[in-house]
């Protein structure tokens, strides 16, 4: 029986040692110390042995259960320090480590040009006002002095839901609403920003682009205010020594019209080849609002006057940026949105 015991210490001894869970361990005491356990049975056998031989027997029997006992809970108590020791190593932050780079967001230089040309003109006291991309053909075109069959309708050519429901080739019918839901008060003075469509797709036309339109309706406006207004949009957009000029140009909406030049960002007025050796960048179109327009949304061209003037946002940004084709500013490539 004492060989029988032995063999039991030595196989549970080497399975305590190798139990890796605690939960093991708990198997190996169910199996050797249990009610049906290895020693136990061993142990229920006794009543067969001599009466000298039980006490050494037994004495036998209950130190390999004490030992088996303590060899258990010893290595229930070294798992659960490995574990506890695993556990800090994961949560431990190794300062020494490099960080994890996050990479920070930043707005579209389109966004970006634009929030910058509406602060400039909130600044001159404009506000700023929305309206539908989806356009009647009456505030597109005919409230602006351009009916049916009008030639100036081929330099918008636009995309058509209907007969009279088009894409906005322009934000002037923002303008238009404005100017009609405020008459008769004055003065209106406001910036129009917006997604604008055409039909037009190359290395500078992009069949949706934005722009920004403005005007101002009061007593007493002048072409003198109208010249004024861009000097100052201009040196703030792209420098204080910049000089505009005014070229004599024709849209249906304004008389008379101008086309506005700013001094050569690159040459400063010498010539070089962003300017095709001119000295001159063409920015905006502008203009005095025609007595028509005027009259159409409800004021008396002898009593009020007005400028407007339009710009396209991708120009302006092409422009400040010297960006070569207006096609990088959709195609949302990291490496090129990453240099503004
Ligand atoms: C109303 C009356 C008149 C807005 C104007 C321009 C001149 C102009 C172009 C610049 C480049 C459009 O993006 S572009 O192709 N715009 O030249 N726009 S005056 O005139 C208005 C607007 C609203 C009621």
């Amino acid at each position: 029986m004492k060989e029988q015991l032995q063999k039991i210490a030595g196989e549970a001894e080497l399975a305590c040692k190798n139990a890796s869970t605690q939960e093991e361990l708990e198997n190996i005491r169910v199996r050797y110390l249990g009610k049906k356990g290895a020693l136990t049975q061993v142990l229920r056998g006794m009543g067969k042995l001599s009466a000298e031989e039980r006490p050494v027997i037994g004495k036998f029997a209950n130190e390999v259960k004490e030992m088996l006992e303590q060899k258990i809970e010893t290595r229930v108590r070294e798992l659960k320090s490995l574990a506890k020791e695993m556990q800090i190593k994961k949560e431990t932050i190794d300062v020494t480590l490099p960080g994890v780079r996050f990479i920070a967001g930043r707005k579209h230089p389109l966004t970006q040009v634009l929030d910058e040309i509406k602060h400039i003109f909130v600044t001159m006291g404009y506000s700023v006002a929305e309206g539908p991309e989806i356009e009647l053909d009456y505030y597109n075109f005919e409230a602006l002095n351009i009916p049916k069959n009008h030639p100036a309708r081929d330099m918008q050519d636009s995309f058509y839901i209907s007969d009279e429901v088009l894409l906005r080739t322009h934000t002037s019918p923002v303008q238009i609403r404005v100017y009609e839901a405020m008459a008769p008060k004055l003065p209106v003075k406001i910036i129009a920003p917006g997604k604008v469509f055409r039909r037009d797709d190359d290395a500078t036309h992009s069949p949706m682009f934005h722009q920004v339109e403005g005007f101002l309706i009061d007593e007493h406006v002048t072409f003198g205010d109208l010249k004024g207004t861009l000097l100052t949009f201009v040196r703030k957009m792209f420098g204080a020594d910049r000089e505009i000029r005014l070229r004599p140009s024709y849209f249906p909406f304004t008389e008379p019209s101008a086309e506005v030049d700013i001094s050569c960002i690159m040459c400063n007025g010498s010539g070089c080849r962003v300017c095709s050796n001119t000295g001159w960048l063409e920015i905006l179109g502008s203009g005095m609002v025609h007595p028509r327009v005027l009259e159409m949304t409800g004021y008396d061209p002898e009593q009020v006057s007005g400028f407007a003037f339009g710009m396209g946002v991708e120009r302006i940004a092409m422009l400040k940026y010297g960006i070569d084709d207006l096609r990088h500013l959709f195609d949302n490539d990291v490496r090129f949105l990453s240099q503004f």
